[in-house]
């Protein structure tokens, strides 16, 4: 059976674009907040209605297609088998909640474990960050250049601080050298956000050490078309079935990290 991605990406961006309106439309409302797993781990009442909506639409559209979300509203699989949407319906849902900014919507859309279509909307800004295997990379209407190479002395890379500070997880010897190395380092605190910054040359690379499937489905499809590398922190390609770490750059960044800061240095408890 072939499948028409041309109008999978129509569908698809007409969802996000309706996402963003209700999601701005939202600000008005006092917003239901509610925490997860721990006191900061926080879910609104918009990251729930958001992913439903992404959920009924793709089902009514596409009964054959999967989807899975942050929220649980979609389904738990364990293979990429098909076509399958991976969404985060708010990515950076704490900096939503205290900033209402630097938050985003991300979509990946997956052809049997291939990634075919990517987005990333900063629905505050309205910028829509959104690629197509093959077919380029886009900020809007405006194509992103390939990644041009780049050296850590001169990157700026986004790493969050508790890395570099004691911790019981991960050797924090391993990215203090590496942050006193670069230019300089941001924490935007949207996994997708940062991943966009990649794709438009903003950032060189970004690490941390767990994201879910719905954090890096999209960025990785949009990265990757413009050159970029994504990996797990051991240079490996992610499952997007658990929670993995995670590792993306400028092509020539990501090297010059791995082979001098991470390759047999680096353990992750
Ligand atoms: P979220 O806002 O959709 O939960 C924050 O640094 C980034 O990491 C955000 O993209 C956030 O996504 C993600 N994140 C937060 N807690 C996480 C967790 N427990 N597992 C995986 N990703 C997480
Ligand atoms: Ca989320």
């Amino acid at each position: 059976m072939t499948v028409n991605w041309t109008e999978i990406d129509e569908f698809a961006k007409q969802l996000i674009y309706r996402a963003g309106e209700t999601i701005r439309e939202s600000f008005k409302n006092p917003l239901q907040i509610d925490s997860k797993s721990d006191a900061n781990d926080l879910v609104t009442n918009m990251d729930k209605e958001i992913e439903k909506y992404f959920v009924q639409e793709v089902k009514k559209a596409y009964a054959s297609h999967h989807i899975m979300g942050e929220e649980g509203f979609g389904e738990q699989l364990k293979s990429l088998d098909g076509t399958v949407w991976i969404v985060d319906p708010i990515d950076g849902t704490m900096n939503f909640v205290h900033q209402q900014r630097n938050f985003a919507v991300s979509v990946g859309i997956y052809h049997n474990g291939i990634g075919m279509l990517g987005y990333i909307y900063d629905v505050v800004l309205d910028e829509l960050y959104h690629a197509r295997k093959d077919h380029g990379a886009f900020l809007n209407q405006k194509q992103l250049a390939p990644l041009k190479p780049v050296a850590v002395k001169e990157s700026i890379l986004a790493l969050n601080a508790t890395w570099v500070t004691p911790h019981d997880k991960v050797p924090y010897e391993v990215f203090g050298p590496l942050v006193h190395k670069v230019r300089g380092t941001r924490s935007y605190g949207s996994a997708a956000l940062e991943m966009a910054y990649i794709a438009s040359g903003r950032l060189d690379g970004y690490l941390t050490m767990r994201l879910s499937p719905w954090d890096i489905a999209g960025g990785k499809i949009i990265i990757e078309e413009v050159g970029g590398v994504v990996t797990d922190l051991f240079n490996n390609d992610h499952t997007l079935l658990s929670k993995e770490s995670f590792f993306a750059g400028n092509p020539t960044v990501h090297k010059e990290i791995f082979e001098q800061y991470i390759q047999g240095k680096l353990e992750v408890k």
